[in-house]
């Protein structure tokens, strides 16, 4: 069966002092093999540390974007590997924040989440369209292209999990509702398993985009839903782990 995933995702936020929420996530949640998978995706300024207070808790620690390299001469970037070192065991990749931002495209994304699978850590491979490209009736064309684009060829179904975020959905308080969801989710399930076959029913796949404990378990009960991307919502660990919670 496949496990749910509740994955936050601090985005830039978080000095030294959040990692007492961070402490208060772990404490909460003892080690198990069953019930949903929790993960805290941080900057990575807070993984080694946070790494070390979530040791011995079911807490996982992943970061925010990797560079496609092992290492070598790029001034402020951070490899998989360096993750894996820190105490990572996810990383997100393709975040819109990050396309936009860096100008990431799908080949960029495709290349960090294979440097994701060379060090031994799992990619959050995130797509999603924009406002105006919902508004043209084109969403399906943009999750099919993102998807082709973004999964490295390496990537089998059990190594990667993927993450359906609705540009507009994301920092708005605008939340996609049940059925877009259940439409894109559903479509993203028949592209995985066109491309891995009936294993591609196993990929965990996520929905992001101001989801919180007001709306989880309504999103969390959407078929082919098997987890969240968390922003804001994760920073504060009651309202994490209420998410968490309802997942259970
Ligand atoms: C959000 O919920 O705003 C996110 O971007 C999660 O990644």
């Amino acid at each position: 069966m496949t496990r749910t995933l509740i994955a936050g995702n601090w985005k830039m936020n978080g000095l030294v002092g959040s990692l007492t929420e961070i402490e208060r996530v772990a404490a909460a949640v003892a080690p198990s093999q069953t019930g949903p998978e929790i993960l805290l995706c941080l900057p990575a300024t807070l993984i080694h540390p946070a790494a070390a207070k979530a040791e011995g808790s079911a807490l996982k620690i992943g970061g925010e974007t990797c560079h496609p390299k092992e290492k070598g001469a790029h001034t402020g970037d951070i490899s998989a590997e360096m993750l894996k070192d820190a105490g990572a065991t996810y990383v997100i990749v393709g975040h819109s924040e990050r396309r936009a931002d860096h100008g990431e495209t799908d080949a960029v994304v495709a290349s960090q989440a294979s440097a994701a699978l060379r060090a031994g850590i799992t990619p959050i491979i995130c797509v999603g369209e924009t406002l105006a490209q919902r508004d043209a009736g084109d969403v399906l064309n943009v999750i099919s292209e993102q998807i082709a684009g973004s999964i490295p060829s390496e990537g089998a179904a059990d190594t990667i999990v993927v993450a359906y975020e609705p540009v507009w959905a994301i920092g708005t308080g605008r939340v996609a509702n049940s059925e877009q969801i259940a439409e894109v989710h559903g479509f993203i399930r028949e592209l995985l398993t066109k491309q891995f076959g009936e294993a591609g029913r196993g990929t965990r796949i996520l929905y992001g985009g101001s989801m919180n404990p007001g709306n989880a378990e309504e999103i969390l009960g959407v078929a082919e839903v098997n987890g969240g991307l968390i922003g804001g919502a994760s920073l504060k660990a009651d309202d994490f782990l209420a998410i968490y919670r309802l997942a259970a």
